[in-house]
């Protein structure tokens, strides 16, 4: 008998987010930056003259920032320099800001671990 199609588990498929597409290259995207571990472009709706993504290539269980655990020290670390990075590339290092937003509350809305790497322009503080 010919072998069953696999059929995901319902984990994989429910996981599996924009910016998997956006790393697999199905969709594409301006990558500003990239090394074997992290991918930086830009953001599709920009919120300041630079607006850039920062992510991880493997989510490993990193969906928002609210679920890092010990194992992700190395990850979340190579993340905020590559951050410095692309402000670097992008003329912004005379002042810049990351943002993460985790959890629905923050109005996370993509649920892989992403810095939003904003500049151009004055920033206002307290954010909304
Ligand atoms: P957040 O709200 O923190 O989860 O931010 C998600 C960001 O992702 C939001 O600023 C818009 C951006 N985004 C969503 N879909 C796409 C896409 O297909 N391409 C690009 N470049 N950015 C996207």
């Amino acid at each position: 008998a010919a072998a069953a199609a696999r059929v995901p588990p319902v984990s994989e498929t429910e996981t599996r987010t924009i910016f998997d597409k956006i790393i697999a290259k199905e969709i594409p995207s301006t990558v500003v930056y990239e090394d074997d571990a992290v991918l930086a472009f830009r953001d599709i709706s920009p919120q300041a003259p630079v607006h850039v993504l920062v992510i991880p290539k493997s989510r490993d269980g990193l969906t928002e920032l609210g679920k890092a655990g010990k194992r992700h020290e190395e990850i979340l670390g190579r993340l905020l320099h590559a951050a410095k990075m692309v402000a670097e590339k992008e003329g912004i290092l005379e002042g810049f800001r990351v943002v993460i937003n985790s959890g629905p509350s923050a109005c996370q809305s993509v649920y892989h671990l992403h810095l939003h790497v904003l500049g151009g322009r004055q920033m206002k503080w307290p954010p909304g």
